[in-house]
């Protein structure tokens, strides 16, 4: 405590002093000359922690106190550190260089110049294979991947591929009543899938269906849900891929954009809490950095040091909304910095870079506690969705361009065949062996009785409230009244 005083007390009368000279105090102008004497005539370190303006120190009741001063012989009472009690006024006390604000030490400059809104040089994007899947630079410190698992990582790709194939043609030919593809993003889905511990938490926004069938998910569960029958996890109640896993770590998907990014910055707190050795990992488009929720989730991650990758994928356009009309920015990278948030623009087609990426990402999170922000640069090659037909606002030259010569599948098989990895005649049983198995799990899903009708009813709270009970009540001697109107693969 007597540490304390003497320095504050130095520095308040420091400061005091400063002000004296200039002429003024806060906004009130002080008479040098009446001044001077007093403050060197009492001592600030006989001031009691108890009392904000000590009994024997008269000037300080003649002092045109006004509220700021107050409020900063205050805030000296009440700070807890000692380290922040000088950092109130200016620290480099003669020549006033800098401030040391309570957020940091801050430099003085005489030259207003505004920020630029855009630097230059836009922020690099990091790459480990070339277009025709070649590593660029053989020194770099990328992180390696063994034979199994570029195997299982480009056979998950194919299967991605043929199942958003198999799953778009239900749903044209009414079997299922919507669907979205991934495609152009198979890279991001799988790498940054393989580059994560079957621990961490993913919270996804509803392209990274990748994740889900890395972590083991079936092709039946993926079909038993797009179909909404009885064996699907979520009972059916919601809308084709929406997944979700327990099993896997993998929250359940829901509509609304941005929702899940501060639910990961809680849930990697909570981890923190509990010393786990896993980190959150929250997937969003480029369209959904625009929401609030963005801000919400970096910044609570930020200062709560909190072990959460935030995975954008930046594939140009959220529906028809292109990115030069989403924001201003060099894209979501630039925007890390601002949170204090360490950041990384990769390649989202270059499946070898993702992985080195997240694997680098995952392990800062971990052993740091800090959360990090990947921006994967893509394209969605696909439409929106189901309900949406790109090509009435983009050029088809376009799509063809990031189809053909960005296409991440194809330069990853590259790189797995060019080690010997990989063959035609394995490519050709693949593929067929992948369609084969989608095509009956669709069936099966499709044969698959639809959940109860009661299911309706529950899971709205955890106990079924009595208003709900009697709702369920009416319903159900509604149709056996009229059973004709109701349909009749729904059993009551
Ligand atoms: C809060 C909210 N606003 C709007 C929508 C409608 N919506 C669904 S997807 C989407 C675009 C999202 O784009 P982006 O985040 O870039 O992801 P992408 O579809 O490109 O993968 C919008 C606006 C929504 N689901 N939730």
């Amino acid at each position: 405590m007597a540490i304390w005083w003497t320095r504050s007390s130095r520095t308040i009368a420091n400061h005091i002093r400063k002000c004296m000279n200039k002429g003024f105090m806060g906004g009130a102008v002080v008479k040098q000359s009446s001044w001077s004497s007093t403050v060197q005539s009492c001592s600030l370190s006989s001031l009691s922690s108890h009392r904000l303006v000590p009994q024997n120190c008269s000037y300080l009741h003649s002092l045109p106190c006004n509220r700021a001063t107050l409020f900063s012989l205050q805030r000296f009472k009440s700070t807890v550190a000692e380290g922040q009690l000088d950092s109130f006024f200016s620290s480099d006390s003669d020549d006033e260089q800098s401030l040391d604000f309570p957020g940091g030490k801050v430099t003085y400059t005489s030259e207003m110049n505004f920020i630029s809104e855009s630097s230059h040089e836009r922020i690099p994007c990091y790459r480990v294979l070339d277009d025709d899947g070649e590593i660029i630079n053989m020194d770099s410190d990328l992180q390696q991947v063994s034979k199994e698992v570029a195997v299982k990582m480009y056979s998950d790709m194919v299967t991605l591929q043929i199942m958003d194939n198999i799953f778009y043609e239900a749903q044209r030919q009414g079997r299922i009543s919507f669907y979205m593809t991934s495609a152009g993003e198979e890279a991001i889905n799988i790498a940054s899938a393989a580059a994560l511990g079957e621990e961490d938490i993913i919270l996804p926004q509803y392209r990274e269906p990748g994740v889900l069938l890395w972590r083991g998910f079936t092709l039946q569960e993926f079909a038993n849900q797009c179909f909404g029958n009885k064996a699907d996890h979520g009972k059916g109640r919601q809308m084709p891929i929406h997944y979700g896993s327990k099993e896997h770590n993998f929250f359940t998907i829901s509509s609304p954009i941005g929702t899940q990014l501060p639910q990961a910055a809680g849930i990697a707190y909570s981890l923190k809490m509990d010393n786990k050795k896993a980190c959150a990992v929250s997937y969003i488009g480029d369209g959904g950095t625009s929401e609030g929720d963005f801000h919400a989730g970096l910044n609570f991650a930020a200062v709560m040091e909190a072990p959460v990758i935030f995975f954008c994928r930046n594939n140009g356009w959220a529906i028809s909304t292109h990115v030069s009309e989403q924001f201003r920015s060099d894209g979501i990278v630039v925007k890390g910095e601002g949170y204090g948030i360490r950041s990384i623009r990769v390649d989202g087609n270059d499946a070898l870079a993702v992985y080195s990426a997240v694997s680098a990402a995952r392990e800062m999170a971990i052993n740091e506690q800090r959360p990090i922000l990947v921006e994967a640069l893509t394209y969605r090659i696909g439409h929106h969705s189901t309900s949406d037909d790109s090509t009435k606002y983009r050029a088809l030259d376009e799509i063809d361009y990031w189809k053909l010569a960005r296409n991440p599948v194809n330069r990853f098989r590259c790189w797995v065949q060019s080690n010997g990895w990989w063959s035609e005649q394995q490519e050709t049983e693949l593929r067929k062996s992948i369609r084969k198995q989608l095509l009956q799990a669709i069936q099966v899903a499709e044969k698959t009785e639809k959940p109860p009708l009661t299911e309706l009813f529950s899971d709205v709270y955890d106990h079924l409230p009595s208003n709900l009970q009697e709702q369920e009540k009416q319903l159900t001697e509604t149709i056996s009244r009229h059973p004709k109107d109701y349909p009749s693969d729904v059993s009551v």
